[in-house]
Parts: C-alpha cells; sequence; structure tokens
C-alpha cells in the first residue's frame, strides 16, 4: 500500500495490530502533525471494533510505537572489521552477507549453511525464509524459536485431531463455556485483555480451574488452584481421568462414535490412582476429586494450556493426556467445548505453517510427503528431488554451530538465542564459534552483537504483512509510517540476497505479491489459506483458516467430524514419567521459569523500552518464605542459583504464592541473571522442545566476591543500552572517517 503523505494535510488513522504477543490486539495508529524529530509519528488509540481485544491494550501494546524512534535502533547496516561492528552501505552489507553465505557452503556443503528464523515474523517472512532456505540456499538446516515454545501441542493436536491450530474456536467461546481448566497459563501478565474472557465465564456461573505451581494472578480468581510440582501436569491429568472413569463420568456414546484409541488410554489412567497421583504431584486426593466434579457437573468445557505443561521433556504426551480427558468426557468436536493451546508470539500460529521449520512445507505440509514436495516444488518452479529433506530441530540446530558436520555460517532473523535459547552459555559459545553470523534485527541484541554482518530492520508499523492469531484468525497490519532511512524490510533483504546467490526471480520485496504465492502453495495443505486475501482480510475482521477458494473460512473446527482420515480423534497412550532432571542432595529445589507482564521474551524490545523497563527493571529469583527461612536469605539479598550447566545470580524476591520447593526466575535478561544459563536442553523426542519448565538447582546466598560481579553487571546492564549507541555511534565515526 501507499505510505501516508506526511507533507499535506493529516493522514487518515490506521488500522493495525501490536507487534508483540499472539493475542494481536487490534491497535489504531494515529498520524502526530507536525512530527517531531525523535517522535515516533504515530500515536496508538483505541480500536474498539477489533473483537479479540475490544480496544484493550496492555502495557507492552500501549507503549510498542516508542521503540519506532528510540536511539537504539539500528539505522544502518554493520559489518565486523578488525573485531569492530562499523557501519556501512546496504550494497556493501548485503554482498558481504552472500558472500559468507556461499563460500560456506563452497567449502563445506550446502547443509553447512543454517537459517533461524522466528515466530514474531509474519506469514510472509516466514513462508520466503523457507524458501530462501531450499530454494536459494537449498540448505536442510532451518529452523526457528517456535520449537522453543509451540511444537509439543503441535504435535499433540495433529497426533489427537489430525490438524494442528491453537484455539479451535474463537476467544468469545471462552466466555460462554460451563468450566475451563487453564494448564500453566498466566495470562494475567502474558495477555492480559484475554482475562475479560475468564471474568465473564465465571460471572455467567462459569467455573474456572487453573494449574500452576505458583498462584500467580491468573489463579487468585479461580474457583480452584491446583499446585503441582513443576514437570508432573502429565501424572496429574492421568489421575483426573481416573477419576472420570472410577466416578462414571465418562461419555460413551462420544466415545463410541467419534474417537478411537480408548481402551488403551483407560488402562493407563487406572494406574494412575488419585493416592499415587497426590504423592508424584503434590496435589491432594480432595482437589482432584473437587476439579473432576467442576469440570464433569458443567455441560461443556475446555482444557487450554500454555508454555506450563507444554515445555517438558514430556510435552507432547503430557497434552495429549489433558486431551484425554477432553475426549473421554465428549468435551471436544461439539459447540463450547474442546481443547485448545493458547499460542504465545504474534505469529506463533502463521510462523509455523508456512515452512520455517526443519520438517515442513507451506501449508503445513510434511517435507517428506512425495505429494507435498511435488505441488510446492511446482509453486517454486523447481525438481521436487531439489528440495532438500528434514532438516535439525532448534536445539539441535544451536548445539551443532561450529562443529564437523554441523553448520558453520548461520542467517539469523526474529530471535535472540543468547537470552531465550536453553544452556545458553553453551549455545552462546556455539554461536561464537561460527564461521559468519549474520543477523537481521531492529536493535543490536545480545546476539546480533556477536554477527559479522547485521542487517537493520524495519519495524511491524513501517511495513504491510499478514499475522495468524492464536484462534488461527489472519489479521492485516498495514504500514502507517515510512521507516528511518538506513533501514530496509526483511523481504527486501531475502530479495537481494536471494538475487545475489542466483536466484533474480522468486523472491519478491512486496508484501502482499509473497501472499499472493503463499496461498497457492498452501493450496490442499492442512493450514489452506488459498481463499484469503489482502482484501477479505481488510474486510472482515481477519479470516479463520482454513479457507479454500471461495469459502468464508473456519471459525469452529470438528464440529462434524476431526480432520483425520477416518473423522475420528485419537486418544494417546501415555503414562507418567519423571522430569529429565529431579533434585537430590547436590540440587535440592526445583526451577522452574516463565514471564513477566512488563518484559517481552529475550527482552531485547522491551529493555529498551523506558517505561516497561521501569516497570520491570532486572531479574530476580521468586521463593518461599519458609524456604527462605530454611537458607538464611532475605527479601532483596543476592542469590547465587546454580544448575548443572552453570550459575545465575539476582536478588530473591520472597512470595508465599510459589510451592517451597521451587524457586522461579524469569527469562528476560542477559548477563549474570541469565535464567537460561541454569535450564535443561533435554528435548521431549517427538516435538524436539527444550525442558523450560524445570530443571534441579542449589539456591545459597552469594558469596561476597559474587556481589561485586553482580554490582558491575547491574551498572552494566543500567548504562548497557548507552553503550549500545555508543558502540554504533563510534563505528559510525570511525567509518565516516576510513
Ligand atoms: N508479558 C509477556 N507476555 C508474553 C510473553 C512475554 O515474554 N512477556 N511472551 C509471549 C509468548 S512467546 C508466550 S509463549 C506466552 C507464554 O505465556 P504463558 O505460558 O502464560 O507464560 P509463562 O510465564 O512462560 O508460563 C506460564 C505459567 O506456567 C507456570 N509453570 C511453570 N512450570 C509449570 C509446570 O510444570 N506445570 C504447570 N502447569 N505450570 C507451570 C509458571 O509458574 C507460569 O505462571 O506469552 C506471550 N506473552
Ligand atoms: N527459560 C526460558 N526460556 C525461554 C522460555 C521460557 O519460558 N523460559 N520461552 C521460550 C519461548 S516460548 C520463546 S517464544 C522464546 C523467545 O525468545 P526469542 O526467540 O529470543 O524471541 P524475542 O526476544 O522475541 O526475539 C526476537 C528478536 O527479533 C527482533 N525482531 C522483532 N521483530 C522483528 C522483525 O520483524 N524482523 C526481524 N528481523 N527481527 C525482529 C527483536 O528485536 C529480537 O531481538 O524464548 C524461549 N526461551
Ligand atoms: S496482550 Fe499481547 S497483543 Fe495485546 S497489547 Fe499486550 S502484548 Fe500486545
Ligand atoms: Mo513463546
Amino acid at each position: 500500500m501507499t505510505l501516508p503523505d506526511m507533507t499535506s494535510a493529516p493522514p487518515p488513522p490506521v488500522d493495525t495490530h501490536c507487534p508483540y504477543c499472539s493475542l494481536q490486539c487490534g491497535m489504531r495508529l494515529r498520524p502526530v502533525e507536525p512530527a517531531r524529530a525523535g517522535a515516533p509519528g504515530v500515536e496508538i488509540v483505541e480500536r474498539p471494533d477489533f473483537p479479540v481485544n475490544r480496544g484493550a491494550l496492555c502495557g507492552k501494546g500501549h507503549s510498542a510505537a516508542e521503540l519506532l524512534s528510540s536511539r537504539h535502533r539500528l539505522t544502518a547496516p554493520l559489518v565486523r572489521e578488525g573485531g569492530t561492528l562499523r557501519e556501512t552501505t546496504w550494497p556493501r552489507a548485503l554482498d558481504r552477507a552472500a558472500s559468507v553465505l556461499e563460500k560456506t557452503a563452497t567449502r563445506y556443503g550446502r547443509d553447512a549453511v543454517g537459517v533461524f528464523g522466528g515466530g514474531g515474523l509474519t506469514n510472509e517472512k516466514a513462508y520466503l525464509l523457507g524458501k530462501f532456505a531450499r530454494v536459494a540456499l537449498r540448505t536442510a538446516n532451518i529452523d526457528y524459536n517456535g520449537r522453543f515454545c509451540m511444537s509439543s501441542a503441535a504435535a499433540a493436536h495433529r497426533a489427537a485431531f489430525g490438524l494442528d491450530r491453537g484455539l479451535p474456536f474463537p476467544m468469545e467461546d471462552v466466555a460462554r463455556t460451563g468450566c475451563v481448566i487453564l494448564v500453566g497459563s498466566n495470562l494475567a501478565d502474558t495477555m492480559p485483555p484475554a482475562l475479560r474472557y475468564l471474568r465473564e465465564q465465571q460471572a455467567a456461573g462459569g467455573r474456572l480451574i487453573v494449574v500452576d505451581p505458583r498462584r500467580t494472578r491468573t489463579a487468585e480468581p479461580a474457583d480452584l488452584h491446583l499446585q503441582p510440582v513443576p514437570g508432573t501436569d502429565l501424572a496429574l491429568a492421568l489421575g483426573l481421568l481416573h477419576l472420570v472413569i472410577a466416578d462414571g463420568h465418562v461419555d460413551e456414546d462420544f466415545i463410541a462414535t467419534r474417537t478411537t484409541g480408548f481402551e488403551r488410554a483407560r488402562a493407563s489412567a487406572m494406574a494412575h490412582w488419585p493416592e499415587r497421583v497426590e504423592r508424584i504431584t503434590g496435589v491432594p486426593v480432595a482437589q482432584q476429586r473437587k476439579a473432576v466434579e467442576l469440570f464433569t457437573e458443567a455441560g461443556t468445557g475446555m482444557v487450554l494450556t500454555a508454555r506450563g505443561p507444554e515445555q517438558q521433556s514430556k510435552g507432547v504426551d503430557t497434552v495429549g493426556a489433558w486431551i484425554n480427558l477432553c475426549l473421554a468426557t465428549g468435551r471436544a468436536g461439539r459447540p463450547l467445548s474442546g481443547y485448545g493451546c493458547l499460542t504465545g508470539q504474534g505469529n506463533g500460529q502463521g510462523g509455523r505453517e508456512h515452512g520455517q521449520k526443519a520438517d515442513q512445507l507451506p501449508g503445513y505440509r510434511s517435507i517428506t510427503d512425495p505429494a507435498a514436495r511435488a505441488h510446492v516444488g511446482e509453486v517454486w518452479g523447481i525438481d521436487p528431488d531439489d528440495l532438500p529433506g528434514p532438516g535439525r530441530s532448534a536445539y539441535e540446530l544451536l548445539d551443532t554451530l561450529g562443529t564437523d558436520g554441523g553448520v558453520r555460517s548461520l542467517l539469523l532473523m526474529g530471535s535472540n538465542p543468547v537470552v531465550s535459547a536453553p544452556n545458553a552459555e553453551h549455545i552462546t559459545e556455539r554461536l561464537r564459534s561460527l564461521d559468519s553470523l549474520v543477523v537481521c534485527d531492529v536493535v543490536l541484541s545480545e546476539t546480533a552483537r556477536l554477527a559479522d554482518v547485521v542487517l537493520p530492520s524495519a519495524q511491524w508499523a513501517e511495513e504491510d504483512g499478514t499475522m495468524t492469531n492464536l484462534e488461527g484468525r489472519v489479521i492485516l497490519r498495514h504500514a502507517a509510517v515510512a521507516p528511518p532511512e538506513g533501514v530496509r524490510t526483511d523481504l527486501y533483504t531475502l530479495h537481494e540476497l536471494a538475487a545475489r546467490l542466483g536466484c533474480e526471480k522468486g523472491f519478491p520485496a512486496d508484501a502482499e505479491e509473497v501472499f499472493e504465492e503463499l496461498r497457492q502453495a498452501s493450496a490442499g495443505g492442512d493450514a489452506d489459506y488459498s481463499g484469503i486475501t489482502y482484501d477479505r482480510v481488510r474486510k472482515q475482521d481477519g479470516v479463520f483458516w482454513p479457507c479454500p477458494d471461495g469459502e468464508e473460512g473456519t471459525p469452529r473446527l470438528f464440529l462434524d467430524r476431526f480432520a483425520t482420515p477416518d473423522g475420528r480423534a485419537r486418544f494417546a497412550d501415555v503414562s507418567h514419567r519423571p522430569a529429565a532432571e529431579v533434585p537430590d542432595a547436590d540440587f535440592p529445589l526445583h526451577l522452574t521459569t516463565g514471564r513477566v507482564l512488563a518484559q517481552y521474551q529475550s527482552g531485547a524490545q522491551t529493555r529498551r523500552t523506558p517505561e516497561l523497563n521501569r516497570a520491570a527493571p532486572g531479574p530476580f529469583v521468586e521463593l518461599h518464605p519458609r524456604l527462605a527461612r530454611r537458607i538464611g536469605v532475605g527479601e532483596g539479598d543476592l542469590l547465587a542459583v546454580t544448575s548443572r550447566r552453570g550459575r545465575a545470580l539476582a536478588p530473591a524476591r520472597l512470595s508465599g504464592a510459589i510451592r517451597p520447593d521451587t524457586v522461579f526466575m524469569p527469562f528476560h535478561w542477559a548477563g549474570p541473571g541469565r535464567a537460561n544459563t541454569l535450564t535443561n536442553p533435554a528435548l521431549d523426542p517427538v516435538s524436539r522442545m527444550p525442558e523450560f519448565k524445570v530443571c534441579a538447582v542449589r539456591v545459597e546466598k552469594a558469596p561476597a566476591e559474587a556481589t561485586e560481579t553482580a554490582e558491575a553487571a547491574e551498572t552494566a546492564e543500567a548504562t548497557g543500552m548507552v553503550e549500545v549507541a555508543e558502540t554504533v555511534e563510534t563505528a559510525k565515526t570511525a567509518g565516516e572517517s576510513s
């Protein structure tokens, strides 16, 4: 679309969506007249007509425009020369990036070049990045940070229902269901406007059960809060199914007509009797009974999971067990009932459908399926035999960087693994050992600081593109302002790199043109977007996939049949197993990790937004006062948290809301307080998702010398953002004079 002309009459406001989480709240951008130097050029105003958030935004959404004009933004490409990143021109940076990738491919083979993407990228970027890897680089090794986020629920979804869409119904249905079991989601902090649906549901007489080792602001108003030991959700779900069966609440009719595999699920549930489940999970038998009573009493019900049960080395089985509970009680494939996963990143859903996942082609097609390869090969104009096969999963890709047989040069777009990958010190070392690292980002993230080439990207309000929210609703972001001079869109970058790698055609820089091709590539796949156009998205409040040509889209799935070949949902055959690492004498406590309201992910964007950084200025360790007394620490004391991977330092925050055998750390910071220095990269055998939600640690008061390190780091952290600006500033001066 054409950008508003800022010189004449005030241009009209532009309707768009928040740059952050998967709720993709609607917002309106109003151009500010006159545009002040250093100001974003737009202000965010309410957009009450968008149904998902009806005008409400959280603090991150409200402050999102600040980063558009932030002094921390990259505004010119950087290349490393003599150890320092220096500003350069776009043609030089692109030449350098293309030549290092090509050099690696020539020397070590095509699979030695890797690509790492992100679930925050638009559908168009995700699609073009996948095509870039398979067609321009011809490497098998592409994966993305969604592997850290959504993959377990996705795999369980497909196994049970034959199709994976986060929620099989619109959010509005949540407000009208009889009982919600919310497992390991703290949406009061992670998608605040969605709280409204739970409030409405309870106000209408519905029941809410929250399962979380911490009594969060989400758990506080629940009718029942179950507080399990981290990593034991699988046993809990099996135990609830046991009670459902024992108390005669099974929906025999539904099981007979719409499912397969109940007998095995039943046998496994019978081995998980309430007292055994209490021993494993710490959830008292009486509370298990109460949960089953509330869930089965209500005529309709939903189980919604988020990262709590999913980010485990048995996440797929765990989600499968919660789905079993829905199927056994007939709470699936019927109005106002079902299982859903609350996706996380802005495009957590669409990001995994269009080919940046190691094993997938666009339209949610399998890269090993000959028919899928033939279809996509035809759209891309290449012989299907020339398409690479499946590559390594995210952690496995990062873990083998710089090694023999591993990826030697990496193109990274939309992720900051130095902060967000598990076992992060090791992964940082792997990134350092690369022959070349090319990073596309809006700021100089901790990962971009390690790069040889940094390409500055345009942001959400500066470019068009579609996103698919947690409901499977495809929505459209509109450009409202031009990017700063020196900044280009990611699509431009891919277009230019592809041309330099010999692909002059097939990589358009225009978002709508890319979307038109995506429609064809997805046609006939599970995630069929072929009937979705920019125009239709604009006119409606988004369009739900699947949407084959000429149809209206599908807000509600599975009401007539499930998407399996026989139309029946499949029970999962699962039984309890412990976390990959359980407490022992040396590491006697559970560590779990997650989020706080004001920071987003690796913090690359929100730590650079002053208002948000003031609200959540640094890392902390949440622990129960009883545990604090036992180890002799008080509020604010600096703690050393040690796991088998390393040690992190952060101040104590005492809270009666957490289990006394567990400590919690948010993962938004780098430096000594980085939670991911500690986390265990044990992977789920099916989804290859790491166990962020549980590992074993020791917690003690930090020794005196550590206090000095942490204080020094804290000062560096506080001034860190200034340093980023200065690094580039110095390099600029140097670049100009040379
Ligand atoms: N403010 C903010 N909002 C965000 C994000 C952000 O970084 N900041 N990120 C976005 C993204 S990408 C995502 S994926 C979502 C994540 O959204 P959520 O899943 O809601 O966030 P988390 O804090 O990771 O985890 C949720 C809860 O799981 C609990 N938990 C820990 N271990 C276990 C366990 O073993 N079992 C159970 N049942 N619960 C457990 C934690 O105590 C925590 O309260 O948020 C999105 N929204
Ligand atoms: N311990 C622990 N670790 C976790 C988790 C946890 O619960 N606990 N959760 C995991 C989960 S669910 C997730 S999703 C990951 C997320 O962690 P990351 O993958 O690190 O995600 P972000 O911090 O969102 O990183 C996005 C990067 O891309 C940049 N960026 C934003 N928009 C664009 C764009 O349009 N183009 C380009 N080129 N760059 C852009 C941002 O500035 C930022 O540097 O973290 C995982 N890590
Ligand atoms: S809830 Fe998510 S999408 Fe909505 S304003 Fe907050 S960060 Fe943005
Ligand atoms: Mo996520």
